[in-house]
């Protein structure tokens, strides 16, 4: 009994092409579910068709691995391989690099090596710290400290690398450079092969972005290899030492230096914009921020300086860590495709390698799997309340063997960053900001500020 998947109207030859916004796109593409309540609908994008999905059970078929699996062809990670290479983020599957490196860095990423990262993450949060109380009363763009906070964390901890972020009032230069990288790629996917050539200053500006973030990574390996910076078991040792079990053999200098690049921007868009959507979140849910203080106050009180197993205690700070995935998952959407010609839901045909989109925003607010799914709930994700999810219905990490490596990494970064900062400090919207999303390969807010004031006591 199959049935077409709707789509909403093109044009003739050019199909939906056109109605496509150049800024937040998949911003878009949830608000055109609200018309297709099945749960998937399809688009023919510059003569490409595509198919978006985001009911529970729907996406609980795509998620089978033995049916689809994470394909980088048609999508815009097929143009972000210009800097990232065969990185684990943009690597194929069949690529033998992939398997190599996933095998080699993930003891790197289980809860149990977060001991060691500790120390590293904690530097940083506590230069957050010290900037913000440099401000008392100040209006401070929290966005950009988030991600002064999570890139300066990631290169520490990973490759033993300061950008020193905190010292500069400019993001630093490699941050320009990936906006840049970013956009262009994006850009590339959306537009045929023959306008990409003709436009050549951009070319040239792509490749001068692109010799600076190898550059950078450049130097920081030399620096390891010449024995400078910490030699230790960190990420970068890993890569640089380690044999895969496997093939016996270690990564190639080329690959090195992707995944370095990987990690530095995988390891830090996201993670930042979680912290941003977190805290706005607790500015239009005083009730929450109150639970947050109240724990913040009895596991952290005065200035006590966390450590790891304090933060593992935290309760109600990763739940709202959850739910702020939940409703802003940093990640808006992943693309998967089958392995074969498919049917899913029993009518909706797929064509092997059929680019399916999976929409955070449609499935984390689904009314099949969610109640009142537009609320902030903290409450969502008490264990009594958990075991009754939908199993499939919340995937702000992605699935399967391409899932997040550095989902433990972000949590326990982001935990330790929230507590110290509520430990410190009260937040005023004196411009009562209204939410802007800006969406590149991940959505953050845009020119989020609030003014930071030190906490006092009884406060
Ligand atoms: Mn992360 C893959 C979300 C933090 C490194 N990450 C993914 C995917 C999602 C994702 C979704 C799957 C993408 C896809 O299917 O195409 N990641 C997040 C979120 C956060 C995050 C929401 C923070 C919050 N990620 C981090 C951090 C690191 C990291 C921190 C590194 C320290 N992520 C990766 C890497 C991959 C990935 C590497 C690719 C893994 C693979 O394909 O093998």
């Amino acid at each position: 009994d199959l049935r077409p998947i709707r789509s909403p109207r093109g044009i003739p030859l050019l199909g939906n092409t056109p109605q496509i916004p150049s800024t937040n796109p998949v911003e878009y593409f949830g608000e055109l579910a609200k018309q297709f309540p099945e749960g998937i609908y399809g688009m023919d994008i510059a003569g490409i068709e595509q198919v978006f999905v985001y009911d529970p059970d729907l996406i609980a078929e795509v998620s089978d691995e033995t049916r689809f699996f994470k394909q980088i062809e048609k999508t815009p990670l097929q143009h972000v391989r210009d800097f990232t290479g065969a990185g684990l983020f943009t690597a194929h599957q069949r690529e033998e690099e992939w398997g190599m490196a996933h095998r080699i860095l993930l003891p790197a990423f289980s809860q149990r090596a977060m001991r060691n990262y500790f120390g590293q993450m904690l530097e940083i949060a506590q230069d957050l710290v010290g900037k913000w109380e440099s401000r008392e009363g100040q209006s401070v763009n929290i966005t950009d400290d988030y991600t002064r906070l999570t890139l300066d964390t990631i290169a520490l901890s990973g490759f033993g690398y300061r950008f020193g972020s905190f010292a500069e009032e400019e993001l630093h230069p490699f941050l320009n450079a990936l906006l840049e990288s970013l956009i262009e790629s994006l850009r590339r996917s959306q537009e045929l092969p023959v306008m990409t050539r003709l436009r050549k200053a951009d070319a040239k500006k792509y490749g001068e972005n692109i010799r600076l973030m190898q550059d950078l990574v450049g130097s920081v390996i030399k620096e390891r290899r010449e024995g400078k910076g910490s030699a230790e078991e960190d990420l970068l040792g890993l890569m640089l030492d380690a044999v895969d079990p496997e093939t016996g053999e270690r990564l190639y200098d080329d690959n090195v230096r992707d995944q370095v690049v990987t990690f530095l921007i995988a390891g830090h868009e996201t993670t930042s914009g979680l912290l941003s959507f977190a805290t706005y979140s607790l500015m239009r849910n005083p009730h929450v921020l109150a639970q947050a203080y109240a724990e913040v106050d009895r596991l952290l009180p005065g200035d006590t300086v966390p450590d790891y197993d304090t933060v593992m205690q935290l309760d109600v700070i990763p739940r709202i860590l959850e739910e702020t995935l939940r409703l802003w998952a940093p990640i808006p959407a992943i693309s998967k495709a089958p392995l074969e010609d498919t049917v899913i839901g029993g009518r909706y045909e797929l064509k092997k390698g059929t680019r399916v989109n999976l929409l955070m925003g449609p499935l984390h607010t689904h009314p099949n799997a969610w109640d009142r799914p537009h609320e902030f709930d903290i409450d969502r994700w008490l264990p009594e309340n958990r075991v009754q999810q939908h199993p499939h219905a919340y995937k702000p990490f992605g699935n399967g063997v391409r899932a997040c490596i550095g989902r433990q990494f972000a949590l326990t970064e982001a935990r330790l960053a929230l507590a110290l900062v509520l430990q410190k400090f009260k937040f005023s919207d004196v411009t009562d900001y209204k939410m802007d999303v800006k969406e590149a390969l991940t959505r953050k807010p845009g020119n989020f500020e609030l003014i930071v004031r030190r906490r006092q006591e009884h406060e």
